[in-house]
């Protein structure tokens, strides 16, 4: 099973900005961590601050893999763009977020992605990705 977790916009500051809202660890080591214990997993991770590079990203494996856990961080709420990408390929996405959005900012509680997702893990803190693995891995 080919899965492939992609990331946005910040994400690659995890661990090293805001710990009171996005934890300590930096994704690398928790990505590291997943890979370890789902070695039955073909795990991949792609980040991108570019919105162009995520969408090329979603059209490089959206025919092949078997799903795509996506956290598009800020461009969940303003990317009609990522939407139709999503829109446009055969692989499931799971969106996911670190913090529950609906507790916050009432900016971040529009999403463009969830009508066009699979389905939607949020407010988990970093386990929203390993839920959305297990919900592929045990489909
Ligand atoms: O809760 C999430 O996972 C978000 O997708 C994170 C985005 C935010 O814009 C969404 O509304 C919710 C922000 C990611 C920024 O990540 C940082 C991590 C550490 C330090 C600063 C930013």
């Amino acid at each position: 099973m080919k899965l492939l977790i992609l990331n946005g916009p910040n994400l690659n500051l995890l661990g090293k900005r805001e710990p009171e809202i996005y934890g300590t660890q930096t994704f690398e080591q928790y990505f590291e961590n997943l890979k370890e214990k789902y070695k039955q997993v073909d795990l991949s991770y792609y980040q991108s601050n570019s919105e162009g590079a995520l969408i090329d990203k979603i059209h490089e494996v959206g025919f092949s893999y078997d799903g795509i856990v996506m956290n598009a961080g800020a461009y969940t709420h303003t990317s009609v763009a990522i939407a139709d990408a999503i829109s446009g390929i055969n692989t499931p996405v799971i969106e996911v977020h670190i913090s529950n959005v609906h507790k916050r900012e009432s900016f971040r509680h529009h999403s463009f992605l969830s009508p066009v997702c699979k389905g939607v893990i949020l407010g988990f803190g970093l386990q929203s990705y390993e839920l959305a693995l297990q919900s592929f891995i045990s489909a």
